[in-house]
């Protein structure tokens, strides 16, 4: 991938290192942590081509084709309770979502926390990580996929594939960095997603319906979330999220709960 100067014209990104193939760009982000000096590491975007390990949460893998998509990874070292972490994975949807919709009048859909839709299917995944008080923010887009596998069709498109459209790769991750360095500024300003509240919850896909929350014991046994069986679980009402970027829950009973995203998983009553 070729890119130009104008991606060291964003806040958030001083050096960018790009594969043709690596394993995994949140695998080649912890080694740089692991084996570099302290002050290289922060603000450096992994990108690559493809990746022939590329993961999700919970062990389950991410399907990462050659010269179609955008797998990245980049490097921050925020000043942020490490309870606040997880705001960085809404902010980065937030990012995603506002890039497609500004720059390319594609609308798209949340699933909290980390999945960005079209019509139901998943276009983008989020893995964020911590680890030695850095955050691995990685990002997957299906942009110019044609096809995908048996084992995801189901639950996977691409941008190409709902618009028509082929797009520039490299173009809409300094789009994508542009929003998040705005987004990021101001979280480590404010300190807490109030600022997004009203954004989200309209691109949220769950907001004011039925879902299902799902214990971390199920998800983990499970390869994808969207075809659990298990219906012993009980509905509760989706009100959107909190300050914090917990999801506000509210169960029959009048009782509400705020899920955080380390706990749960969510199933979509629809
Ligand atoms: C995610 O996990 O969606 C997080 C994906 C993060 C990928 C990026 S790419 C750059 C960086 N390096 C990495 O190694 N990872 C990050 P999760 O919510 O657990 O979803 C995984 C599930 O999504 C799988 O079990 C499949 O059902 C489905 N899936 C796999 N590949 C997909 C794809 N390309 N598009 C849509 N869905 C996919």
């Amino acid at each position: 991938m070729q890119f130009n100067n104008s991606i060291y014209e964003i806040p958030i990104i001083n050096k960018l290192i790009v594969y043709d193939e690596t394993d995994s760009t949140n695998n080649r982000a912890k080694l740089l942590i692991n084996t570099s000096s302290p002050e290289q590491v922060p603000n450096t975007l992994i990108v690559a081509d493809c990746q022939t390990g590329g993961r999700g949460r919970a062990g389950r893998s991410f399907s990462s084709p050659s010269g179609e998509g955008i797998y990245m990874s980049l490097i921050l070292k925020p000043d942020l309770d490490a309870s606040d972490i997880s705001g960085i994975t809404l902010l980065s949807a937030i990012a995603i979502y506002r890039a497609l919709n500004k720059y390319h009048n594609i609308k798209t859909n949340i699933k909290w926390p980390n999945d960005i839709l079209i019509s139901n299917k998943k276009i983008s995944g989020i893995l964020t990580e911590y680890i030695n008080g850095y955050v691995i923010l990685g990002i997957g887009i299906n942009v110019n996929n044609k096809e995908f596998n048996q084992a995801i069709s189901d639950v996977a498109t691409s941008l190409f594939l709902e618009t028509g459209k082929t797009l520039n790769r490299e173009n809409l991750i300094e789009e994508i960095f542009t929003e998040f360095s705005m987004l990021y500024n101001m979280f480590l300003k404010t300190q807490n997603l109030k600022f997004i509240t009203k954004e989200y919850n309209d691109a949220l896909i769950s907001y004011n319906k039925d879902i299902y929350i799902i214990p971390q014991e199920l998800t983990n046994v499970l390869t994808n979330t969207y075809n659990i069986t298990n219906n012993n679980l009980e509905s509760c009402l989706c009100m959107g999220i909190s300050p914090k970027g917990e999801l506000i829950c509210r169960h029959n009973d009048g009782r509400l709960e705020l899920v955080s995203s380390g706990e749960v998983s969510i199933r979509h009553n629809f």
